[in-house]
């Protein structure tokens, strides 16, 4: 692969915007990614193997957790900070951004919102130094967009939980610790339930094929009367609200990420744009080259404004669902028209892994999918404004 020569566009001076600390946090993220991520990344993916060298540089970065507090290991920055992480680990690669998602908003978050001080104590400190991995597991074989019809079950058996069910399409699941799962009880009830690595009856067998995402590893997650200790339910919410306000999480980190993987892309086809040369002129002198770049720094900056207004929102603790589904929606479906876009401006090159943009437009299709389709969030935006639920 070709040495990582990124520069970052901010076309509209965000910068300016940002505090100290927000800057300070994502340079530190932005040369981890150079130095760590960029020169093996490649390889990776196209041997579809996870790295599992980068776990502990993620977790020096502040990417397990940004968000949680210090007493428990996180890093105690604050939304923007988290987005700001996101945007440069995925300039890297979305399959390790997804890493950092799953541990900090699918593992992290829910064992810190919704767990005993007990629990927190006991997992969050290893999840955020990587010492520990997790995963979620919601998706099922036959549930997917709709999560709530889910038949994984548990029954409670005294001292202690009988699990049965199967979920599929799990990040992190092949190489994870421990799981947050989502299944029912006796009631049809939705409760999460931590279940441990080594719990009989619990495997987690690798999803192989993958044309996206490779250099992360997914799975699915078996349970056959698997007993879970009672203490590790998590009591302090239930119904399927609870997954899904893990997911508001995560998908404002997916605004953030995406643009991370739009500017790889955007920069590296502006770089080659200016180097390379057809018909006695560099190919960024062609009016349809300069039409494809601009509409890319354009798309790239309303995406950027969108996610810093939505990290203040969310600051402030007033970022909406329906708003973070507008903005997971939009700026992934930017990144992934910039991708293919980009990937033309590279000619017959842009199919190669010499470049990242291949890489990033493959990847690109699964975070449209994941974390709720590119349509079941415009569905969202739908109810929100209309008041009626095309899911009912
Ligand atoms: P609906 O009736 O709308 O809601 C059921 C209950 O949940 C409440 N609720 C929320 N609560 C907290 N936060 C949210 N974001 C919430 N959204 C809804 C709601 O108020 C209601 O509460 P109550 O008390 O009235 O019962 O549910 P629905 O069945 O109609 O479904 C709505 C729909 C389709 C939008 C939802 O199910 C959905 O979002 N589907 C998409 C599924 C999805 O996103 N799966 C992601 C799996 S994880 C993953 O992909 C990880 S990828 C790895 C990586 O991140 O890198
Ligand atoms: P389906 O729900 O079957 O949808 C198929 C198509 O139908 C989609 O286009 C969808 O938009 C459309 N559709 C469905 N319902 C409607 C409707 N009402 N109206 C209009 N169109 C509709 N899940 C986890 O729990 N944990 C993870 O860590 C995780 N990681 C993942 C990693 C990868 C690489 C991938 C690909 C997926 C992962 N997922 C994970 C699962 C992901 O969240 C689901 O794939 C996603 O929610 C869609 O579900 P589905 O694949 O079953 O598609």
């Amino acid at each position: 692969m070709k040495p990582d020569l990124f520069e970052s566009p901010d076309y509209y001076n965000l910068d300016d915007l940002l505090s100290e600390e927000h800057k300070l946090v994502r340079d530190a993220a932005r040369s981890w990614v150079k130095r760590a991520v960029s020169p093996i990344i490649e390889d990776y993916a196209q041997r579809a193997e996870f790295p599992n060298e980068i776990i502990a540089g993620l977790a020096e970065i502040g990417a397990f957790g940004p968000y949680i507090p210090e007493e428990y290991g996180g890093a105690g920055l604050d939304q923007i900070s988290y987005g700001l992480i996101m945007q440069e680990i995925e300039r890297g690669d979305s399959g390790v951004r997804s890493t950092a998602s799953v541990q900090s908003s699918l593992v992290m978050y829910p064992i810190f919102a919704y767990g005993t001080e007990e629990q927190r104590k006991r997992f969050l400190p290893d999840l955020a130094s990587g010492k520990k991995m997790g995963c979620f597991g919601l998706t099922e074989p036959d549930h997917g967009s709709n999560p709530g019809g889910m038949v994984t079950r548990f029954a409670d058996k005294g001292d202690h939980y009988l699990l049965n069910g199967a979920k599929l399409w799990i990040s992190n699941s092949p190489f994870a610790d421990l799981a947050v799962v989502w299944a029912k009880n006796e009631e049809g009830r939705i409760h999460g339930l931590i279940v441990e690595r080594g719990m009989e009856g619990f495997s987690t067998p690798e999803t192989h094929n993958k044309w996206s995402l490779r250099a992360s590893a997914t799975g699915e997650l078996i349970f056959d009367n698997v007993k879970v200790p009672k203490e590790n339910l998590l009591p302090g919410k239930n119904g399927l609200g609870a997954p899904l306000g893990c997911l508001d999480s995560a998908r404002y980190g997916i605004a953030w990420g995406a643009i991370g993987a739009a500017m790889d892309c955007y920069d590296t086809a502006l770089r080659y744009a200016k180097e390379r040369s057809q018909f006695g002129k560099p190919i960024a002198s062609f009016q349809l080259q300069q039409k494809k770049l601009a509409e890319m720094i354009t798309e790239i900056t309303k995406a950027q404004l969108l996610a810093f207004r939505l990290g203040q929102l969310k600051n402030e603790g007033r970022a909406t669902t329906a708003q973070i589904s507008m903005a997971k929606r939009n700026n992934v479906d930017m990144a992934l028209k910039i991708a293919r876009e980009a990937r033309q401006v590279l000619g017959g090159m842009g199919i190669t892994g010499e470049y990242s943009i291949m890489r990033h437009m493959m990847n690109l299709e699964s975070v449209i999918t994941y974390e709720g389709t590119h349509d079941i969030h415009l569905l969202i935006t739908g109810a929100d404004i209309t008041g009626i639920s095309a899911f009912k």
